[in-house]
């Protein structure tokens, strides 16, 4: 039987009728879709936001912390500033106030790397060079290989374009695959290392307690003096061949039983020549590392504080 015109128009207006709903489920699906997926987008900046401004509130609070220390001319690692934390019991994650984690460090507890090229940009100070040297044979560096690491190294830093025997300049950097050219200025960062030939593998290696090569390490301008308050068995022992680490942990004993604030009661070796022109009591420049936490949201700063007279001075910061 064959339809009628009437039923065949009825039946053309139901597919349409349909299609058009369909359309309209998909377009407003989408339009759902779209403004959860912003929603989603605001909360998760506003949450990031609140994370910084954690972050932040983190560094203000370590300068405050680093404010209150009376005692500049010696710094150790029971004084205030050394074990402040921020707000721990703050910063677990879903809580709706957020909280810091803040970590002040002395760099003056470090070696500074920059050091290894005099300030004339070209000659090398051999103390520091040693000091290195020794710091890399505890992470299990030949010796053959130190001396290329700190050859490139001091390449890395001085200003002209020779090349050491065992070092790298432009030559070898431009020769890679991805060339780039060698700094021939002071290291901004420490990791910046990667980029120094031959160094990535040490960087990689981590100690037995966890730490790792450029925990001991600095670019900021310490001056390169050690303070012994604060330096780690390694970086005390770096100091002179004739640290070893059972005199390090002497050093480390005397200073929990009081702080050290002068040469008097450290081991001899501490007080001959070299090491003594390069230790010091107190430290110089700090760096305070904060992390804001906000929900799920983390925020990272670091801020580099110099001791001034009565006032503390921003060298750097920075907000990841
Ligand atoms: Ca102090
Ligand atoms: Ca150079």
């Amino acid at each position: 039987m064959k339809k009628s015109n009437a039923q065949r128009d009825s039946g053309m207006a139901l597919v349409v009728s349909l299609m058009i709903i369909l359309l309209l489920a998909v377009l407003v699906h989408r339009f759902t879709f779209t403004s959860r997926v912003q929603v989603a987008a605001a909360a998760n900046l506003r949450d990031q936001f609140q994370a910084e401004c954690m972050a932040l509130s983190g560094l203000e609070a370590a300068m405050a912390v680093l404010a209150m220390d009376d005692t500049e001319e010696v710094d150790h690692l029971g004084e205030p500033w050394a074990l402040f934390r921020g707000s721990p019991e703050l910063s677990l994650p879903e809580t709706e106030e957020g909280g810091f984690l803040v970590w002040i460090q002395d760099e003056n507890s470090k070696i500074n790397l920059n050091r290894i090229v005099g300030k004339d940009g070209t000659t090398t100070d051999m103390f520091i060079r040693r000091q290195l040297d020794r710091l890399l044979s505890f992470f299990g560096v030949p010796s053959d290989m130190r001396d290329s690491l700190l050859d490139c190294l001091e390449d890395w830093i001085d200003s002209d374009d020779l090349q050491k025997l065992n070092g790298a300049e432009d030559q070898y950097y431009m020769s890679l695959e991805r060339p780039y050219h060698a700094a021939n200025r002071p290291l901004r960062t420490v990791g910046e290392l990667y980029l120094v030939k031959g160094w990535q593998e040490v960087l990689e290696v981590k100690l037995e307690s966890g730490v790792k090569i450029t925990d001991l390490l600095t670019v900021n301008p310490t001056g390169g003096r050690i303070n012994v308050n604060t330096a780690s068995a390694l970086v005390l022992q770096s100091l002179s061949p004739e640290i070893d680490d059972s005199t390090a942990l002497q050093v480390i004993a005397l200073r929990e039983e009081a702080p050290l604030a002068g040469p008097q009661l450290l081991p001899p070796p501490f007080r001959r020549g070299g090491v003594s022109t390069h230790i010091q009591f107190s430290g110089s420049l700090f760096l305070i590392q904060s992390q804001g936490l906000f929900r799920r949201a983390v925020s990272n700063a670091q801020m580099v504080v110099a001791r001034g007279v009565q006032q503390w001075k921003v060298l750097a910061r920075r907000i990841e």
